[in-house]
């Protein structure tokens, strides 16, 4: 959950690293360094508190500039005297500011420089400005014919604002295009390896995966990984680490540099949360683009009229956002970009289960005004949209490197979903994620969402194939509308033990038909009977669920309650309530504190603290789903995340299900017992949290468990009535069934229910059940 009341804000201080700028540039050598400097996140309720810290900091590390949230912010020793002095409540988020750059400039001073056929290596660190081009230029050489190297425009310093252009053979007068960029913020390292990775991706993948080639033949992307590259030059010069700005020197009357390239652009240039303050980190420039990098993508973008989508990668935070950033007023095509921010956000989340907050930009973070994302889409009518990467908090802009490629993989998956929304004619969802299993031998209704790409539907084309058992042709079936975008059709009857092959197609007002999912791989699901195993809604004691804490637990440990809700920087921290609809309350949660007690109170301190399902008999079930509600909540220092775990031998040793991360609400997720450990009669299902090191509020709970067992049960045709003995009545049962055109009466599975079938059962009766 966002903060609803939103300040504007103007970051007026002078920065350190500004104000060192006295020289011409490029800048003095020595820089700026930040001894004793500490990144804080300040907890901020008031207006007066956000004013009192905006006051005594000069550098704002987070978007989350706003009141209900948390601040983070870096200081020096003496700033830091002064907050607490202020009375502020925050936690220490970096402790050495200058410690940790100078870790990396160890680290980078020591690192192998990437060449041409290091390949993939690149992933394993950061590179400069030169070796991102030498990377492109190489991915150029091994496809020249999918790609070219582009030059925007140049930069303040004359250096060319480079990219890689990449689109499949053929004309592309009438295919739209894609402005992927990063880095307008030089200190935001984690960006530029995401267009190199995107780069690298769609052509190494596109030979072999049919979806990468129809993006790439339908789409021309241009992709940009230095929008700013003189600021990004300077972050590698000594003590220079932390620019943001680009390199503009100071006016008359002022010695600072540079212009926030992103308060730059002359789309409602000049209105809230942009500085007239050259020293400002978010100054605007004397005039809407007065900056040459502002110019130089502007003329690019307008020369070319198929622009359709735009990216402009940031760190850090992990938010997917979309315009507007000058007004909290919806814009007119808010569902299309609420739909793709949603597209973005679920790519992300199933890469490696991180959940990227989304929303428009103005009410998510707040007021900005001159960004890219207002101008491509205000100016330009481009759907565009910003992405702050990894990490949440700490450590900030010095993103490790183990997650370089991490972070580029998941933001990748999310520019596959708008990269698909830019080529695609139609775009497919299905409301309710594809059905695991359907019931057997009954028809089962599937809903698919069915809205405009670069074409229009077709009113009445939608059509869901289908067929049982994996072979032989697929069956058509007209879609009928449900209203809006969404749309049903029907699954067949299908017997307990088969799959059921199925997609959708659909055309559009051009007669171009489009196919879901793409590139001929159908959905699957299969039928099978399922029986509710164990169930405990939490309301009352049920045996067999047992606690286990570790020593170093010091609070928090797992109870079954009525939970008493805590709020934390604006976000429900414990929640209210329990998850089971009314006149359910309880639930497991990590100890319950007291009414009005504060948010760490009674969370998760040291640990883990670890709950255990009562043993299951799942033995032989064909499958088995573990489906629960879980709640999990953890901020500040190194954020915890909820572990899951089963066991097959009633707890001696334990295979790691999935981890979830914070969310501040009910969520729910199912998993297949088999896919873990083979299905025994002793399962266990463990839960655990904590907070190690002890540095974070993490509160967990956990609601509504139920586990299903899955199979087909050995079934006697004949005994129709399922009575448990053959007798006349089952006569009676199979004439019924016939008459009603019951699958289950093509005894012969002729594929038709004619009089043989009745020859057919009269055999099989005789010949008796097992
Ligand atoms: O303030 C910014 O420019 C971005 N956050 S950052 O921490 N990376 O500096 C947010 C960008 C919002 N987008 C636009 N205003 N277009
Ligand atoms: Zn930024």
């Amino acid at each position: 959950m966002r903060h609803s009341s939103v300040v504007g804000v103007v970051i007026a201080a002078c920065t350190a690293a500004a104000s060192a700028q006295m020289g011409p540039t490029p800048a003095p050598p020595g820089g700026v360094r930040y001894d004793g400097h500490k990144v804080v996140q300040v907890d901020v309720r008031t207006a007066r508190e956000l004013t009192t810290t905006l006051a005594l900091t000069d550098d704002v590390w987070s978007h989350r500039v706003g009141i209900g949230g948390q601040v983070d912010v870096r200081v020096s020793p003496e700033q830091l005297a002064a907050m607490q002095q202020a009375g502020l409540r925050f936690t220490v988020m970096i402790e050495d500011v200058q410690a940790q750059i100078d870790a990396e400039a160890a680290r980078l001073a020591a690192r192998a420089h990437w060449a041409p056929g290091d390949g993939p290596g690149f992933f394993d660190d950061f590179h400069t400005y030169d070796e991102h081009r030498a990377f492109l230029q190489d991915l150029v050489n091994q496809y020249p014919n999918l790609a070219s190297m582009i030059v925007v425009g140049q930069s303040l310093e004359g250096r060319d604002i480079f990219g890689i252009r990449i689109t499949g053979p053929g004309s592309t007068a009438n295919r739209p295009a894609a402005f992927y960029n990063a880095a307008q913020h030089a200190r935001e390292w984690a960006t530029p390896p995401v267009i190199a990775y995107i780069a690298e991706q769609l052509l190494t993948n596109y030979a072999t995966d049919c979806r990468i080639q129809q993006l790439v033949d339908s789409v021309e992307f241009h992709l940009v990984p230095f929008v700013n590259p003189d600021g990004y030059v300077y972050t590698w010069t000594p003590n220079n680490r932390l620019w943001r700005k680009n390199r503009k020197p100071p006016p008359a009357g002022s010695t600072c540099f540079g212009v926030d390239t992103n308060r730059n652009w002359g789309y409602q240039w000049g209105g809230q949360g942009a500085s007239t303050d050259p020293c400002s980190e978010t100054y605007r420039g004397v005039a809407g683009f007065s900056e040459p990098e502002t110019q130089a993508v502007r003329d690019y973008v307008s020369a070319n009229p198929r622009f359709r989508s735009a990216m402009d990668f940031h760190s850090y935070s992990q938010l997917v956002m979309s315009p507007w950033a000058y007004t909290d007023a919806l814009p007119p095509d808010h569902p299309t970009f609420a739909m793709l921010n949603t597209r973005m956000q679920q790519a992300i989340e199933s890469t490696y289960g991180l959940v990227y907050a989304a929303g428009p930009i103005f009410t998510t973070i707040y007021p900005a005004s001159g960004g890219a994302v207002d101008w491509f889409y205000g100016a330009e009518g481009v759907y565009a949209f910003t992405i702050e990467v990894r990490p949440t908090g700490n450590p900030g802009f010095l993103l490790p490197p183990d997650q370089i490629l991490p972070n580029a993989i998941e933001n990748y998956n999310a520019i596959l979903e708008l990269a698909g929304f830019t080529g695609d004619a139609l775009l497919f969802e299905l409301p309710s994620g594809p059905p695991a299993t359907v019931p057997p031998n009954t028809p089962t209704p599937v809903q698919v969402a069915i809205s405009s790409g670069s074409g229009a539907y077709y009113t009445g084309s939608g059509r869901l194939h289908s067929r049982i058992g994996g072979a032989g042709p697929f069956t058509l079936s007209p879609l009928t509308p449900l209203g809006g975008t969404v749309f049903q059709g029907t699954l067949p009857a299908a017997p307990c033990g088969s799959v059921i092959e199925y997609f959708f197609s659909a055309d559009t007002t051009t007669f171009q038909t489009v196919v879901f999912p793409a590139c001929a791989d159908p959905l699957q699901t299969s039928a099978v009977s399922a029986t509710v195993a164990f169930t405990d809604e939490f309301e009352t004691a049920v045996a067999g669920w047992t606690i286990q804490n570790d020593a170093s637990l010091t609070a928090g440990g797992w109870v079954r309650a009525d939970p008493v809700g805590t709020t934390n920087a604006g976000a429900a921290a414990q929640p209210e309530d329990d998850h089971t609809a009314a006149p359910g309350v309880a639930c497991y949660v990590t100890a319950n504190g007291a009414v009005g007690g504060a948010a760490g109170s009674a969370d998760v301190d040291g640990g883990p603290t670890r709950l255990l399902s009562p043993t299951l008999d799942l033995a032989g079930a064909d499958g088995a789903v573990v489906n629960y509600w879980y709640w999990l909540y953890s901020v500040n220092g190194t954020p915890d995340p909820m572990e899951i775990h089963v066991s097959n031998n009633n707890g001696s040793t334990w295979t790691a299900v999935t981890t979830h991360a914070s969310q501040s609400s009910w969520r729910t997720n199912s998993f297949a017992v088999q896919d873990f450990v083979t299905l025994t009669d002793q399962v266990r299902v463990r839960f655990t949290a904590n907070d190690t090191p002890n540095n974070s509020l993490t509160e967990a709970a956990i609601d509504d468990f139920v586990v299903s067992t899955q199979g087909c049960p050995a079934t006697c045709y004949a005994d129709c009535n399922t009575s448990g003995s053959l007798t006349v009545a089952d006569f009676g049962c199979f004439q019924g069934k016939y008459v009603l055109g019951d699958l289950y009466a093509d005894c012969n599975a002729s594929g038709t229910l004619t009089v043989a079938d009745f020859g057919c059962f009269q055999g099989k009766y005789v010949l008796g059940c097992p």
